[in-house]
């Protein structure tokens, strides 16, 4: 069920139509961000782009693979997105078990976890050819997305689909996180690992330490496993389970040739090498999925100590950009996988809708049922407590009768609903890295919204209007007799 690789992937998205070869030349260096750039924006998302000749390079590169709601369910093997989360809610919501045999009954369903844990192998495709003497990251199709990428210093090309593995020096935990590479020279890189995420906690402990940071930078695989590189998991689930119990199936890793870290046997590209600590350069600016280049900043740097890959390697990479863009709909997935879980500290939300044009962090809709005064206002402040929503700078809450997905109807409730003095929520706190408004960088404003029918304990004096709806009876008449109207 699972998918071996990503060419077996990449297969699938053929024999479904969903991918389109350009097979006349074309230049890593914003040709292929421009064309992708264009089929993100047509109908749909448009195709998955496979470009078999490549200037400057003898590997083929992929763009656009996860970008439409039918490839993103493709790249998981579903039918609906909210079919991940009817597993996790049958994993989560089971009755605490009263008997002996209630609680044998169950223990299928724990080791339903323990079957994806990522398995070790000996040999990896990903292994194929060993470049340990002149490591040279010149060789492959790494692109430059947006003409004011970089420095002048180099080529302005970044690997956009990175999967980052690193290792916490204390308790021996991996973590997979996807951090943008900038390329400096054949065998140095940036390492874009903001400071709120895993990656920069690891780097920060070695520094402490002392030590030298060994990491590796994994593109391309299975997309279940490039997918959960993406996902805001809590630091103590590691990503290659998650993607285990996505895909079904354990994630083959492999040890690095050069050190202990692990990367995915299926990989199509392993760069190895190691972080000093405190060594810093600058990187970027990037054209990033805000729509607006994120300013250059110090950042670690990591040094390529050897790049091992398949004979045949195809390089995928995701352009971003104003939205909608392939990034989009990871973050639809995102959002549909992770509302059961929301929903176990928070069991009155009902549904959320992180609009693209929101680009993850600003802007998230949520649904509840509001059962006490003040429960928005909780629901707002509890968020903002919670990983990753951490970064929502705009937290819109509305009743349960409300379809958030329906930003039209919800934008009419809002507007009608909101006493903007009673019912706003201004708070200060951390800010997602590519936020540009706020005065300083990673710290600023937020705002919450109680758009939630008031009732006299939050300060309402006047009676709640009732919301218009045409009686049941005038109704049926009206569908009975619409063709006698001429219609
Ligand atoms: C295409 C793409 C590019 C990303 N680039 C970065 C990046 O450069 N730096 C970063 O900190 N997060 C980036 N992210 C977000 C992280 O991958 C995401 O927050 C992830 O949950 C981090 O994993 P962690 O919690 O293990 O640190 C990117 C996400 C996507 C989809
Ligand atoms: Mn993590």
């Amino acid at each position: 069920m699972a998918y071996k690789d990503l060419r077996e992937f990449l297969n699938i998205l053929e024999t479904n139509g969903e991918l389109h070869r350009v097979k006349v030349e074309v230049d890593p260096i914003l040709e292929i961000s421009a064309i992708t750039d264009c089929m993100c924006k047509s109908a749909g998302g448009g195709k998955a782009l496979f470009f078999e000749k490549v200037r400057g390079s003898s590997y083929p590169v992929v763009t656009n693979i996860f970008g439409s709601f039918k490839r993103m369910c493709l790249s998981l093997g579903i039918g609906h997105l909210d079919d991940i989360a009817r597993r996790i809610e049958d994993l989560l919501n089971q009755a605490p078990p009263k008997t002996l045999v209630e609680k044998l009954s169950m223990l299928p369903k724990l080791f339903e976890f323990s079957k994806y844990l990522p398995k070790t192998v000996r040999h990896a495709p990903c292994q194929e050819v060993i470049e340990k003497e002149a490591p040279d990251l010149s060789k492959f199709p790494i692109l430059k997305c947006w003409p004011d990428d970089g420095q002048p210093s180099d080529e302005g090309r970044f690997i956009t689909f990175p999967m980052v593995f690193t290792k916490d020096p204390e308790t021996g935990r991996p973590n997979c996180g996807m951090y943008r590479i900038h390329i400096y020279d054949k065998k140095t890189t940036g390492m874009h690992w903001h400071i709120h995420k895993d990656g920069a906690r690891h780097y920060d402990k070695y520094k402490a330490l002392n030590q030298r940071m060994p990491a590796a930078i994994a593109v391309g695989s299975d997309p279940a496993v490039i997918y959960a590189a993406t996902a805001p998991l809590p630091e103590a689930v590691d990503e290659m389970l998650f993607a285990g119990f996505l895909r079904r199936e354990p994630v083959e890793m492999v040890k690095c040739i050069t050190s202990d870290i692990e990367v995915p046997a299926n990989s199509e590209l392993v760069i190895e090498g190691h972080l000093d600590p405190g060594e810093t350069r600058i990187e970027g600016p990037f054209g990033d999925h805000t729509g607006f280049y994120s300013a250059a900043d110090y950042y670690p740097v990591f040094h390529v100590t050897c790049i091992t890959h398949r004979k045949d390697m195809i390089y995928p990479a995701t352009i971003v950009g104003k939205p909608p863009m392939e990034d989009c709909y990871m973050g639809k997935a995102t959002e549909r996988i992770f509302l059961p879980l929301m929903k176990l500290d928070f069991s009155e939300i009902k549904d959320i809708n992180l609009p693209m044009e929101g680009v993850f962090h600003n802007a998230c809709l949520i649904s509840i049922r509001k059962s006490y005064p003040g429960q928005a206002k909780k629901v707002i402040h509890g968020l903002w407590g919670k990983g990753q929503m951490m970064f929502a700078k705009l937290l819109i809450v509305v009743d349960e009768d409300v379809d958030v997905q329906d930003i039209s109807y919800t934008a009419w409730r809002v507007l009608n609903n909101v006493d903007w003095k009673r019912d706003v929520v201004i708070a200060e706190g951390p800010l997602d890295d590519l936020d540009h408004s706020a005065n300083f960088p990673r710290y600023g404003a937020k705002m919450g919204i109680d758009a939630t029918r008031k009732t006299r304990e939050e300060g309402m004096m006047r009676e709640w209007p009732q919301e218009l709806a045409m009686s049941e009876e005038i109704r049926r008449r009206v569908d009975t007799r619409w063709k006698e109207y001429g219609f």
